[in-house]
């Protein structure tokens, strides 16, 4: 497969889709402890998230072992990382993970706050010390994958399934949402893209309105740590036009020059009541075959090719910061205060 067909989402969905990365983290510092700096907050004070630089590039690990707790509570159960730089409503989450302990990996989107977020989490095949523990009563058992949504402090499990990460591998999962669908994703290979997916876990659920995302540990760390590698936020373009969902006057018809001539938000491609319409604008390709749309984000360009391809697995774990890359941080939404 190509790098520019991986920009597809070509797991089974809906429809196609164009994920475009827009935001991406895999630089951590020896012992930073990663709680309250660098845009980070966690949800549990009584354990450090860390810094650690290994062989295969650079992690963020939680130094805690505990369980136990309500959501929303402070306790063990809380115990996230996220970062205020995400802040997405259409999009995807993913990170490398690595345990040498059996008890629940997992990753946050939408996070609103300690009470609201999806999480999903996995718990390992292998058995360690002990029964692989979970938050959720379905998946305290090994090889388990949960995906649920907390609302209000409360905990809907949208959805379970049998398969889990090896323990003492390095490995990876995601979490997105689009349109009210919810994937939890899990690659057995750490370069895995989301063409070649391993395993998924997906849910109709009404959305959070977006917000933050970032790691999860519950009860892990015992066996040889919980670690959390390279992180990359992408962003939907459902009709492929360059422009991401979430700043799309016409989500799903191409678009590319945003005009609005009314003004009211909604794009002249897809506004029927704006005045003139003709049912067309200027520029309005629709369903062209793409290709030649000049300054289009997601193009095929070689830097968005390095990030969806990267694997950080060589020694220097870095991934090209490509120009692309630094133009769509502005498209990200800032998380309000
Ligand atoms: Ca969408
Ligand atoms: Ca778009
Ligand atoms: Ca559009
Ligand atoms: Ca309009």
């Amino acid at each position: 497969m190509t790098a520019a067909l991986a920009l597809l989402l070509l797991a089974p969905a809906a429809h196609a889709q164009d994920l475009v990365p827009v935001w991406e983290n895999d630089d951590f510092q020896e012992d930073r402890s990663y709680a309250g700096s660098g845009g980070w907050s966690g949800g549990y004070d009584a354990d450090a998230w860390l810094g650690y630089e290994g062989e295969t590039g650079t992690y963020v690990y939680s130094t805690t072992d505990d369980n136990g707790g309500s959501f929303g509570s402070g306790d063990a159960i809380d115990n996230w990382l996220v970062n205020e730089s995400i802040d997405i409503e259409d999009g995807a989450i993913t990170t490398w993970i690595y345990s040498g302990d059996d008890d629940s990996m997992g990753v946050v989107f939408h996070h609103q706050g300690a009470d609201d977020y999806f999480l999903f989490t996995l718990t390992s095949n292998d058995s360690t010390s002990g029964g692989a523990s979970s938050p959720f009563e379905e998946g305290a058992s090994r090889g388990t994958a949960v995906l649920a949504r907390i609302s209000g402090g409360d905990a809907e499990v949208l959805a379970t399934g049998r398969f889990g990460y090896d323990t003492g591998a390095i490995q990876k999962i995601g979490l997105s949402f689009n349109d009210g669908e919810v994937i939890g994703w899990f690659w057995e290979e750490a370069d895995g893209d989301f063409g070649d997916v391993s395993e998924t876990l997906r849910a109709d659920a009404d959305g959070l309105g977006g917000g933050s995302g970032g790691y999860y540990a519950y009860d892990v760390g015992g066996n040889d740590g919980a670690f959390f590698g390279n992180t990359v936020v992408y962003a939907f373009d459902d009709d492929g036009d360059g422009v991401i969902d979430d700043a799309d006057n016409c989500e799903f018809v191409a678009n590319e020059d945003q005009a609005d001539g009314d003004g009211d938000g909604i794009g002249s491609a897809c506004d029927d009541d704006e005045p003139g319409d003709d049912s067309g604008s200027p520029g309005d390709g629709g369903t062209d075959s793409g290709g030649a749309d000049g300054a289009t984000l997601g193009g095929g360009s070689g830097a968005g090719d390095a990030k969806l391809s990267a694997c950080g697995c060589d020694a220097s774990g870095g991934v090209a910061t490509g120009g692309l890359l630094l133009g769509l941080l502005g498209l990200v939404r800032r998380r309000r205060a």
